[in-house]
């Protein structure tokens, strides 16, 4: 079942077509009335006309959050305020948040971009959403709010926290969809177990959107076979309009919509293109985004492209699950690590839970060290902590780290609910260094 079935069923040279004629368009357009563009261009000395196929795409440069930042908060705006409908922003860790505006096409844009999403995961009108991204200038909330709405679904929106009330609606709506941070969901199964709930048993949830942070396959796992339901990865960069992309029920990668994205892979460090499969930075080109055009946006975000037709019939092309973001990887000892790495590995371990924190330091001598503080599974709580086990433990965990990362960490193995919990994007790295 389609949700656009003429666009989401588009041969691959009719996609091409289409694309290239809303590429020429998009870049005239941010010619002509954006200043930001208009410069930008003309200091790289290319031209709208260069535009002929969509090879020359390439010969384009591309635009970063500093970009943004410089013109903080209306500045890359190519519509006059009275067309902007609506303003959001990123908070980012440093400096300046990022504002993006939209106009009423924008936001109608980014619904039917979500909405198709949802759908081809299976949301259906019957279902009850339960929307617990946070409402308000981050797009989590009311990304979704509209994209359920436009399917015919009922949407609770109950933004972020109070997680007790976050069960007693699920139970009392009969919520069927969830939709939240992965971490907050790990988080909220925790807490149902406490009060003696079960997600599988006591709800009719069926189904979960997960994403706005990184997140391994194996966390997916761990939430399905906790809550028994359908985990499904989410994605999207409030640049680019919010959460605009999903899973579809085959799991097997986030299908990008090519009617309204153009998307390529880069090197980071030289600004190279990548092929089919290798993994580099992601960056997104919005076909007919009007109050904020954004031209190969460089996400920051490591992942690969997949051109092969999924299993679902959709003519577009999908990538991997993120790997992380590229200024999030660090580096020890000469080996580049990113936190998904590591939570990968953790949880393939069944003695810790899925609670971890990687504690990042220098000492006088001016080396880095890592520190990886993970959560014990309570089931083996007494196992360890009672018989004065747990050192052993810890050299076990260090070992498999350094089996998968090349590197051996500091493992530090806690006590059942020692560590912060979420309920929106989870901080996983402490990074004293910086302090
Ligand atoms: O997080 C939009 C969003 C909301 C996506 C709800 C999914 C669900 P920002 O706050 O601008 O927007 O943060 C964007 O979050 O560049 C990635 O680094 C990260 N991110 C988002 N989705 C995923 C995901 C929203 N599925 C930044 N996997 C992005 C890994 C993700 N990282």
């Amino acid at each position: 079942m389609y949700w656009n079935p003429f666009i989401e069923k588009i041969s691959e040279k009719e996609l091409e077509e289409l694309q290239l004629r809303k590429l020429k368009q998009t870049v005239e357009v941010a010619y002509k009335y954006s200043p930001f563009y208009r410069e930008l261009y003309k200091r790289e000395k290319v031209d709208p006309s260069d535009i002929k196929s969509l090879e020359d795409l390439e010969k384009l440069p591309f635009v970063k959050k500093q970009d943004l930042r410089d013109n903080y908060p209306f500045g890359f705006f190519t519509v006059p305020l009275s067309q902007i409908v609506r303003l959001h922003a990123s908070s980012g860790t440093t400096g300046k948040p990022t504002v993006t505006g939209y106009t009423q096409a924008d936001l109608e844009l980014w619904t039917e971009s979500l909405a198709r999403g949802l759908f081809s995961a299976g949301v259906r009108s019957d279902d009850v959403m339960q929307v617990a991204y946070g409402y308000g200038l981050f797009t989590g909330g009311l990304g979704f709010h509209y994209a359920g709405e436009k399917i015919g679904a009922t949407i609770v929106p109950i933004s972020s926290g109070n997680t007790q009330r976050q069960l007693d609606l699920m139970r009392d709506f009969g919520s069927t969809v969830f939709t939240c941070t992965p971490s907050y969901m790990l988080y909220i199964t925790e807490f149902a177990e406490k009060i003696g709930l079960t997600i599988q048993d006591d709800t009719k949830l069926r189904m979960g959107f997960f994403g706005a942070e990184p997140w391994s396959e194996e966390t997916r796992r761990r939430i399905e076979d906790k809550t028994g339901i359908d985990a499904i990865n989410v994605y999207g960069t409030s640049e680019i309009g919010g959460p605009v992309v999903t899973e579809c029920q085959e799991k097997a990668g986030i299908h990008f919509w090519g009617d309204i994205y153009i998307i390529e892979t880069i090197n980071p460090e030289t600004g190279e293109r990548l092929g089919e499969g290798e993994k580099g930075e992601l960056v997104v080109t919005v076909l007919g985004k009007e109050g904020m055009p954004m031209i190969r946006w460089r996400t920051g975000d490591i992942t690969a492209i997949i051109w092969e037709k999924c299993a679902c019939g959709r003519n577009h092309p999908r990538i991997e699950r993120i790997v992380g973001r590229s200024d999030d990887m660090f580096v020890i000892r000469g080996v580049n690590v990113f936190p998904s790495q590591i939570e990968y590995a953790l949880m393939l371990l069944p003695e810790v839970a899925e609670h971890y924190q990687i504690v990042l330091e220098r000492d006088e001598a001016g080396v880095d060290t890592m520190t990886v503080q993970v959560e014990i599974n309570p089931a083996v709580k007494d196992q360890y902590f009672a018989q004065g086990k747990v050192g052993e433990l810890e050299k076990r965990v260090a070992e498999h780290l350094r089996n998968h990362l090349n590197v051996r960490p500091k493992v530090e193995v806690l006590e059942p609910e020692s560590l912060p919990r979420f309920e929106g994007k989870a901080k996983r790295v402490i990074d004293k260094r910086k302090l």
